[in-house]
Protein backbone atom coordinates (compact mmCIF):
# COMPACT_ATOMS: atom_id res chain seq x y z
CA UNK A 1 0.00 0.00 0.00
CA UNK A 2 1.00 3.55 -0.44
CA UNK A 3 0.53 6.24 1.45
CA UNK A 4 1.30 10.21 1.39
CA UNK A 5 1.39 12.49 4.09
CA UNK A 6 1.36 16.36 3.45
CA UNK A 7 2.46 18.27 5.99
CA UNK A 8 3.89 21.50 6.89
CA UNK A 9 5.64 19.93 10.16
CA UNK A 10 6.97 16.83 8.71
CA UNK A 11 9.06 15.91 11.94
CA UNK A 12 5.95 15.39 13.29
CA UNK A 13 5.41 11.85 11.50
CA UNK A 14 9.02 10.84 12.70
CA UNK A 15 7.02 8.02 14.89
CA UNK A 16 6.06 6.21 12.07
CA UNK A 17 9.53 4.85 11.88
CA UNK A 18 8.90 2.89 14.74
CA UNK A 19 7.07 0.36 16.17
CA UNK A 20 4.75 -1.96 13.85
CA UNK A 21 3.94 0.58 11.03
CA UNK A 22 7.72 1.50 11.10
CA UNK A 23 8.37 -2.52 10.39
CA UNK A 24 5.35 -2.54 8.01
CA UNK A 25 7.35 0.18 6.07
CA UNK A 26 11.06 -2.21 6.47
CA UNK A 27 9.05 -5.04 5.18
CA UNK A 28 8.20 -3.29 1.77
CA UNK A 29 3.99 -3.92 2.84
CA UNK A 30 3.63 0.23 3.41
CA UNK A 31 5.22 2.88 1.10
CA UNK A 32 5.28 5.61 3.26
CA UNK A 33 6.34 8.54 1.90
CA UNK A 34 5.79 12.31 4.26
CA UNK A 35 6.43 15.48 2.23
CA UNK A 36 6.67 19.38 3.20
CA UNK A 37 3.81 21.49 2.00
CA UNK A 38 6.25 24.24 1.66
CA UNK A 39 8.06 22.43 -1.25
CA UNK A 40 4.97 23.40 -3.30
CA UNK A 41 4.82 27.46 -2.17
CA UNK A 42 5.90 30.05 -4.70
CA UNK A 43 7.06 33.03 -2.75
CA UNK A 44 10.62 33.78 -0.72
CA UNK A 45 8.56 33.50 2.35
CA UNK A 46 7.27 30.03 1.75
CA UNK A 47 3.68 31.19 2.78
CA UNK A 48 1.35 28.64 2.93
CA UNK A 49 -1.45 30.56 4.63
CA UNK A 50 -3.73 33.83 4.35
CA UNK A 51 -6.47 35.93 6.07
CA UNK A 52 -9.80 33.95 5.98
CA UNK A 53 -12.36 35.99 3.53
CA UNK A 54 -15.36 36.85 5.45
CA UNK A 55 -13.67 37.77 8.58
CA UNK A 56 -13.00 35.93 11.81
CA UNK A 57 -10.11 34.70 13.95
CA UNK A 58 -6.94 33.28 12.51
CA UNK A 59 -5.81 31.83 9.18
CA UNK A 60 -7.04 29.64 6.41
CA UNK A 61 -4.11 27.42 4.45
CA UNK A 62 -4.22 28.65 0.84
CA UNK A 63 -5.95 26.32 -1.53
CA UNK A 64 -3.21 27.13 -4.85
CA UNK A 65 -0.28 25.40 -2.48
CA UNK A 66 -2.05 22.46 -1.59
CA UNK A 67 -3.51 22.11 -5.57
CA UNK A 68 -0.18 21.98 -6.56
CA UNK A 69 0.82 19.61 -3.67
CA UNK A 70 -2.07 17.04 -4.48
CA UNK A 71 -2.01 17.55 -8.24
CA UNK A 72 2.37 16.05 -7.54
CA UNK A 73 0.68 13.40 -5.11
CA UNK A 74 -2.56 12.23 -5.77
CA UNK A 75 -2.65 9.13 -9.04
CA UNK A 76 -3.64 10.83 -12.28
CA UNK A 77 -7.40 10.48 -11.88
CA UNK A 78 -8.25 7.28 -14.36
CA UNK A 79 -4.57 5.95 -13.65
CA UNK A 80 -5.45 2.18 -13.33
CA UNK A 81 -4.32 3.21 -9.33
CA UNK A 82 -7.00 4.68 -7.64
CA UNK A 83 -6.40 7.25 -4.84
CA UNK A 84 -8.49 8.29 -1.86
CA UNK A 85 -7.69 11.64 -0.42
CA UNK A 86 -8.01 11.91 3.30
CA UNK A 87 -8.63 15.14 5.09
CA UNK A 88 -8.41 15.14 9.30
CA UNK A 89 -10.86 17.71 10.19
CA UNK A 90 -12.79 18.51 13.35
CA UNK A 91 -15.66 18.86 11.13
CA UNK A 92 -15.21 15.40 9.89
CA UNK A 93 -17.09 12.07 10.17
CA UNK A 94 -15.97 10.94 13.01
CA UNK A 95 -12.76 7.94 12.40
CA UNK A 96 -13.86 4.51 13.53
CA UNK A 97 -12.59 0.83 13.14
CA UNK A 98 -14.97 0.43 9.80
CA UNK A 99 -13.08 3.92 8.30
CA UNK A 100 -9.61 1.74 9.37
CA UNK A 101 -11.41 -1.35 7.48
CA UNK A 102 -12.09 0.27 4.56
CA UNK A 103 -8.71 2.32 4.22
CA UNK A 104 -6.64 -0.93 5.48
CA UNK A 105 -8.28 -2.09 1.29
CA UNK A 106 -7.39 1.02 -0.59
CA UNK A 107 -4.07 0.71 -2.76
CA UNK A 108 -3.04 4.48 -2.21
CA UNK A 109 -4.51 7.12 0.56
CA UNK A 110 -2.76 10.39 0.70
CA UNK A 111 -3.39 12.49 4.43
CA UNK A 112 -3.62 15.88 3.86
CA UNK A 113 -2.65 17.72 7.27
CA UNK A 114 -3.75 21.31 7.53
CA UNK A 115 -3.17 23.82 10.18
CA UNK A 116 -4.33 26.97 11.59
CA UNK A 117 -8.17 27.44 11.18
CA UNK A 118 -7.77 24.60 8.28
CA UNK A 119 -7.94 24.30 4.20
CA UNK A 120 -9.66 26.45 1.68
CA UNK A 121 -12.61 24.74 1.18
CA UNK A 122 -11.85 24.25 -2.40
CA UNK A 123 -9.46 21.99 -2.14
CA UNK A 124 -11.75 19.58 -1.26
CA UNK A 125 -14.32 20.56 -3.98
CA UNK A 126 -11.58 20.14 -6.38
CA UNK A 127 -10.12 17.06 -5.68
CA UNK A 128 -13.57 15.67 -5.71
CA UNK A 129 -14.63 17.10 -9.20
CA UNK A 130 -11.05 16.05 -10.48
CA UNK A 131 -12.64 12.65 -9.39
CA UNK A 132 -10.71 11.25 -6.46
CA UNK A 133 -12.71 10.32 -3.44
CA UNK A 134 -12.45 12.23 -0.46
CA UNK A 135 -13.29 11.55 3.06
CA UNK A 136 -13.11 14.63 5.42
CA UNK A 137 -12.65 12.67 9.12
CA UNK A 138 -12.19 13.35 12.54
CA UNK A 139 -10.63 11.34 15.25
CA UNK A 140 -13.03 12.66 17.93
CA UNK A 141 -14.76 15.73 19.85
CA UNK A 142 -11.42 17.81 21.06
CA UNK A 143 -10.06 20.42 19.41
CA UNK A 144 -5.83 19.73 18.01
CA UNK A 145 -3.61 22.18 16.53
CA UNK A 146 -3.78 20.56 13.19
CA UNK A 147 -4.14 16.93 10.96
CA UNK A 148 -0.83 15.52 12.08
CA UNK A 149 -1.74 13.64 15.11
CA UNK A 150 -4.68 12.64 13.72
CA UNK A 151 -3.28 10.90 10.65
CA UNK A 152 -0.73 9.26 13.00
CA UNK A 153 -3.86 7.92 14.36
CA UNK A 154 -5.26 7.04 11.25
CA UNK A 155 -1.98 5.26 9.85
CA UNK A 156 -1.74 3.49 12.73
CA UNK A 157 -4.97 1.76 12.56
CA UNK A 158 -5.52 1.38 8.98
CA UNK A 159 -1.44 0.13 9.29
CA UNK A 160 -1.98 -2.87 11.45
CA UNK A 161 -4.90 -3.99 9.51
CA UNK A 162 -2.66 -4.48 6.36
CA UNK A 163 -1.71 -8.50 5.36
CA UNK A 164 0.98 -9.38 7.08
CA UNK A 165 1.55 -6.26 9.32
CA UNK A 166 0.38 -7.72 12.57
CA UNK A 167 2.07 -10.95 13.30
CA UNK A 168 -0.78 -13.38 14.20
CA UNK A 169 -3.65 -12.72 12.11
CA UNK A 170 -5.57 -14.98 15.16
CA UNK A 171 -5.54 -11.75 17.05
CA UNK A 172 -7.36 -9.91 14.55
CA UNK A 173 -9.85 -12.10 14.07
CA UNK A 174 -10.45 -12.53 18.18
CA UNK A 175 -10.40 -8.74 18.08
CA UNK A 176 -12.95 -8.14 14.93
CA UNK A 177 -15.23 -10.81 17.12
CA UNK A 178 -15.85 -8.37 19.81
CA UNK A 179 -15.83 -4.99 17.90
CA UNK A 180 -18.67 -2.68 18.41
CA UNK A 181 -20.23 -5.29 20.91
CA UNK A 182 -18.90 -5.16 24.20
CA UNK A 183 -15.60 -3.06 25.84
CA UNK A 184 -12.74 -5.49 26.61
CA UNK A 185 -12.78 -7.56 29.98
CA UNK A 186 -9.83 -6.58 32.26
CA UNK A 187 -6.57 -8.24 31.89
CA UNK A 188 -3.82 -9.76 34.18
CA UNK A 189 -0.23 -11.30 34.30
CA UNK A 190 2.61 -12.66 37.00
CA UNK A 191 2.82 -12.09 39.27
CA UNK A 192 -0.21 -13.31 40.89
CA UNK A 193 0.08 -11.12 44.13
CA UNK A 194 1.61 -7.17 43.72
CA UNK A 195 1.47 -4.16 46.14
CA UNK A 196 -1.11 -6.20 47.87
CA UNK A 197 -3.33 -6.71 44.91
CA UNK A 198 -4.76 -10.01 43.83
CA UNK A 199 -5.17 -11.54 40.47
CA UNK A 200 -9.00 -12.97 40.61
CA UNK A 201 -8.77 -16.19 42.06
CA UNK A 202 -10.63 -17.67 38.99
CA UNK A 203 -8.09 -16.93 36.74
CA UNK A 204 -5.81 -19.32 38.12
CA UNK A 205 -8.47 -22.05 38.65
CA UNK A 206 -7.85 -23.75 35.00
CA UNK A 207 -11.58 -24.11 35.26
CA UNK A 208 -12.03 -22.36 31.21
CA UNK A 209 -15.98 -22.27 31.43
CA UNK A 210 -15.90 -20.34 34.68
CA UNK A 211 -13.24 -18.34 33.34
CA UNK A 212 -15.22 -17.77 30.20
CA UNK A 213 -18.04 -16.67 31.65
CA UNK A 214 -16.08 -14.11 34.95
CA UNK A 215 -14.98 -12.67 31.64
CA UNK A 216 -18.12 -12.07 30.00
CA UNK A 217 -19.75 -10.44 32.93
CA UNK A 218 -16.58 -8.12 33.71
CA UNK A 219 -17.02 -7.21 29.84
CA UNK A 220 -20.72 -6.23 30.58
CA UNK A 221 -20.60 -4.58 33.73
CA UNK A 222 -18.19 -2.44 32.45
CA UNK A 223 -20.05 -1.84 29.57
CA UNK A 224 -23.18 -0.90 31.30
CA UNK A 225 -21.01 1.54 33.41
CA UNK A 226 -18.43 3.35 30.51
CA UNK A 227 -20.51 2.62 27.41
CA UNK A 228 -24.30 2.50 27.55
CA UNK A 229 -24.56 3.56 24.46
CA UNK A 230 -22.65 0.08 22.76
CA UNK A 231 -25.44 -1.69 24.89
CA UNK A 232 -28.41 0.04 23.56
CA UNK A 233 -27.54 -1.21 19.98
CA UNK A 234 -26.07 -4.28 20.75
CA UNK A 235 -27.73 -7.31 18.85
CA UNK A 236 -29.66 -9.04 22.10
CA UNK A 237 -29.87 -12.38 19.81
CA UNK A 238 -25.91 -12.43 20.58
CA UNK A 239 -26.90 -12.45 24.50
CA UNK A 240 -27.45 -15.94 26.59
CA UNK A 241 -29.43 -16.28 29.71
CA UNK A 242 -26.74 -15.89 32.00
CA UNK A 243 -26.16 -12.52 30.09
CA UNK A 244 -29.53 -11.16 30.54
CA UNK A 245 -29.38 -12.21 34.38
CA UNK A 246 -26.34 -9.92 35.07
CA UNK A 247 -27.41 -7.03 32.75
CA UNK A 248 -30.66 -7.02 34.93
CA UNK A 249 -28.55 -7.15 38.48
CA UNK A 250 -27.22 -3.62 36.53
CA UNK A 251 -30.76 -2.76 35.82
CA UNK A 252 -30.82 -3.42 32.45
CA UNK A 253 -34.09 -5.23 30.24
CA UNK A 254 -34.91 -6.33 26.69
CA UNK A 255 -37.54 -3.76 25.23
CA UNK A 256 -38.85 -4.01 22.10
CA UNK A 257 -35.53 -6.36 20.84
CA UNK A 258 -33.34 -3.66 22.45
CA UNK A 259 -31.86 -3.07 25.54
CA UNK A 260 -32.65 -0.56 27.86
CA UNK A 261 -32.40 0.51 31.59
CA UNK A 262 -35.12 0.13 34.25
CA UNK A 263 -35.64 4.17 34.97
CA UNK A 264 -36.21 4.94 31.29
C1 LIG B 1 -7.18 19.21 11.33
C2 LIG B 1 -6.31 22.71 11.68
C3 LIG B 1 -6.86 23.21 14.05
C4 LIG B 1 -8.61 24.10 15.52
C5 LIG B 1 -12.02 25.62 14.85
C6 LIG B 1 -13.16 23.69 15.65
C7 LIG B 1 -14.77 25.30 17.32
C8 LIG B 1 -10.30 24.62 13.39
N1 LIG B 1 -10.46 15.46 16.16
C9 LIG B 1 -9.81 16.59 15.77
N2 LIG B 1 -9.71 17.69 16.49
N3 LIG B 1 -9.04 18.61 15.81
C10 LIG B 1 -8.69 18.12 14.61
C11 LIG B 1 -8.00 18.91 13.59
C12 LIG B 1 -7.69 20.26 13.89
C13 LIG B 1 -7.14 21.04 12.89
C14 LIG B 1 -6.88 20.55 11.62
C15 LIG B 1 -7.72 18.40 12.32
C16 LIG B 1 -6.35 21.62 10.86
N4 LIG B 1 -6.77 22.34 12.91
C17 LIG B 1 -8.22 23.80 14.24
C18 LIG B 1 -9.87 24.67 15.73
C19 LIG B 1 -10.71 24.95 14.67
N5 LIG B 1 -12.78 25.07 15.93
C20 LIG B 1 -13.94 23.09 16.82
N6 LIG B 1 -15.11 23.89 17.06
C21 LIG B 1 -15.85 23.29 18.18
C22 LIG B 1 -13.97 25.87 16.15
C23 LIG B 1 -9.06 24.05 13.18
C24 LIG B 1 -9.18 16.80 14.56
C25 LIG B 1 -9.10 15.81 13.55
N7 LIG B 1 -9.04 15.01 12.78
Amino acid sequence: MRVDVVTIFPDYLAALDLSLVGKARRAGLLDLRVHDLRDWTADRHRTVDDTPFGGGAGMVMRPDVWGRALDDVLPEPGADVTGHLVVPTPAGEVFTQRHAEALAREEHVVLACGRYEGIDARVVEHARSAGHRVSELSIGDYVLNGGEVAALVMIEAFGRLLPGVVGNPHSLVEESHGAAGLLEYPVYTKPPSWEGLEVPEVLLSGHHARIDRWRRDRALARTAARRPDMLRVLEVDSLDAADLAVLAELGWVVDDGRLRTVAE
